[in-house]
């Protein structure tokens, strides 16, 4: 019988995402993929003939379509904003493209304390306006699925700045980080209180969990990574979690980080396909949610090769506090009926309706 007007309506259960992220165990694995919304979606790629990617992440419908359209099409448990790491940037004074095919580009790359003094602060609600509104135009439009709202971590958006493009071994970076420690510091501290008050605004206007994207961060040895990157990011959580949103932690290649990036205070730690979860999990601090992590070129294998990979990340993740994902992006050579069954697959394989309860022998 449906409730009487007015009178009491049964609470909806609580969106397996945030069960996950608070620890527990939710009736089938959330999940998600990094890059859901993207080039391998035809019509995404439909969308990207008429507008550019920032023109598409400027425009609070088209961003707002585009970030809903996997929830929709793929089953996913969550939505992620579409925007990029380097848009925050943009109002502190950087100047930067989009290069089809290769990321960000930077005009005049910050290697100086001229540079980094020429960086302004960015004010989300002054600065980024149509950022939010496409935050909040998503958060009507997913009818209580949750939105992540991102950011990049200063360490990753300070490689971009510094090498003027996408890198691979961050020479230019590493060469500022070791080679002048104050203006490495200075730099870090702006792009942490960039970073700060982006992720506060968004979940200010919506976004019901925050993810940072430290993709590069992987490229420091430990020593560098705990001396020159985590009290930056110490400090940015220590922000965050006053806001109640849990707060999900990513890097690429960083198994020999995952102690040091958990000690820094996020909620949960996304992690890549290098490391089985299982043996992540012995190495973090008791409870703390994990998020992989799949080889996203197993979305381009068979399908029985993909599956049985897929059983493993859901064996070694187990259903508690644990969210199924990628260990990095969806490749754009990904067909996106592959994903669609890859998200009925672990629900169904992990449903605790499951005669088993969802745990196979
Ligand atoms: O023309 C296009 O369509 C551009 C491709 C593209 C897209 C779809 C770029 C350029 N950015 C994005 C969207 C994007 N970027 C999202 C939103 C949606 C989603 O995940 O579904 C997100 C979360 C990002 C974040 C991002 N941008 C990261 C962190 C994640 C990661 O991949 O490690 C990074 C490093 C970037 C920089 C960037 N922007 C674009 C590209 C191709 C890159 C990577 C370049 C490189 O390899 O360094």
């Amino acid at each position: 019988m449906d409730p009487a007007p007015g009178g009491p309506v049964s609470a909806r259960p609580a969106p397996r995402l945030l069960t996950a992220l608070a620890g527990g165990v939710p009736d089938a694995t959330p999940v998600w993929f990094m890059r859901q919304a993207g080039r391998y979606q035809p019509q995404y790629r439909q969308l990207r003939t008429r507008y550019g990617m920032l023109e598409l992440t400027n425009t609070p419908s088209l961003a707002a379509q585009v970030t809903v359209a996997p929830v929709r099409d793929l089953g996913v448990d969550a939505a992620i904003l579409f925007s990029d790491i380097m848009v925050p940037v943009g109002p502190a004074g950087v100047d930067f493209e989009i290069r089809e095919g290769v990321g960000p580009i930077v005009a005049r790359p910050i290697r100086d304390a001229a540079g980094v003094a020429a960086l302004r602060e960015v004010e989300p609600a002054r600065d980024l306006p149509e950022v939010l509104e496409a935050v909040e135009r998503s958060v009507a439009a997913l009818a209580g699925v949750p939105l992540i709202g991102f950011a990049g971590a200063p360490f990753t958006l300070a490689s971009y700045l510094i090498e003027g493009r996408p890198s691979r071994q961050y020479i230019e970076t590493k060469r500022l980080m070791w080679g002048d420690p104050l203006l490495w510091e200075a730099l870090m501290r702006h792009l942490s209180r960039v970073v700060g008050a982006h992720l506060a605004a968004q979940a200010g206007a919506g976004a019901s969990v925050l993810q940072v994207f430290d993709s590069w961060a992987g490229a420091l040895s430990r020593e560098d990574y705990t001396a020159q990157v985590a009290p930056h990011m110490r400090r940015l959580f220590a922000h965050l979690t006053p806001l109640g949103v849990p707060v999900i932690y990513f890097a690429v290649g960083a198994s020999h980080l995952v102690e040091a990036m958990a000690a820094t205070g996020p909620t949960a730690l996304s992690v890549d396909w290098r490391e089985p979860l299982g043996q992540v999990r012995r190495r973090l601090p008791p409870g703390m949610p994990l998020q992989g992590n799949l080889d996203p070129v197993a979305l381009l294998a068979a399908w029985p090769s993909l599956i049985h990979q897929a059983r493993t990340v859901v064996a070694e993740g187990g259903r508690q506090g644990f969210v199924f994902n990628l260990g990095h992006g969806i490749l754009p050579t990904t067909d996106p009926e592959t994903v669609r069954r890859l998200v009925q697959w672990v629900h169904d394989e992990t449903a605790s309706s499951r005669p088993d309860g969802g745990i196979r022998p």
